[in-house]
């Protein structure tokens, strides 16, 4: 059986979750929980697995571990010849890539700067290193990717286009995150609330 090496309830785990409901594969994994807030995806065991030291994680049968949500997303979405969530056909894939990407560079990770940066984060014996300007510019840059990623749904109902994708995935659990770290959406931005209401209704939202 497939394990998914995840923390439930963090943002970047979230994304595998929703992922593997929008596939009908929550039967075919099986959770394995890493300890993040005891600093447990720091230690050598774990490291083996993901020298990055993140969550989630994705274990094979025959023993491959596989980082990076993108990557695990690719592989679950083209384990059945069905891909929905990674674009089908040359255009859709690429637009689902590159969005995927703003996404993730420009919301979850910038919020991921902020709460590493610029707040307690994990606490003192994980965040050995911050750098507060950093984590204030990355609020910024958070933000900046909003009004983008609002800019985008006033066109359409997705980010790569007409259909849910791995991109709303991203940008889904970049605003979870945000609210967690304290980033609000400002009110204004009424495409990407619309557009977060009509994915927080999908049911695999409600998985993750
Ligand atoms: N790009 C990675 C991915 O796509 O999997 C990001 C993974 C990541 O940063 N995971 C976080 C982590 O393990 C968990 S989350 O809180 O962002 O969801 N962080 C541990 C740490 O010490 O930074």
């Amino acid at each position: 059986m497939l394990k998914v090496h995840d923390y439930k309830g963090f943002p970047n785990p979230a994304r595998v979750r929703i992922a593997l409901a929008e596939k009908g594969m929550t039967d075919a994994v099986e959770f394995v929980t890493v300890d993040v807030p005891a600093g447990e995806h720091k230690r050598s065991e774990f490291l083996a697995k993901n020298p990055a030291g993140t969550v989630p994680v994705l274990e094979l049968e025959d023993g491959t571990y596989l980082a990076e949500c993108t990557a695990i997303t690719e592989y679950l979405d083209h384990l059945d010849g069905e891909p929905v969530l990674t674009g089908r056909g040359a255009k859709e894939r690429a637009l689902v890539h590159m969005m995927q990407r703003r996404a993730e560079a420009d919301l979850l990770d910038a919020v991921a700067a902020y709460f590493h940066h610029a707040t307690p984060g994990l606490g003192p014996q994980i965040e050995t290193y911050q750098n507060r300007d950093w984590g204030e510019k990355s609020r910024e840059r958070a933000l900046a990717g909003m009004r983008y990623l609002d800019k985008v749904l006033s066109r359409q109902p997705f980010l790569a286009g007409e259909r849910f994708s791995m991109a709303d995935i991203t940008a889904f659990a970049g605003l979870g995150f945000a609210d967690f770290a304290g980033i609000e959406a400002p009110e204004h931005l009424s495409h990407l609330k619309t557009w977060r209401e009509r994915v927080a209704a999908r049911p695999s939202a409600a998985y993750a």
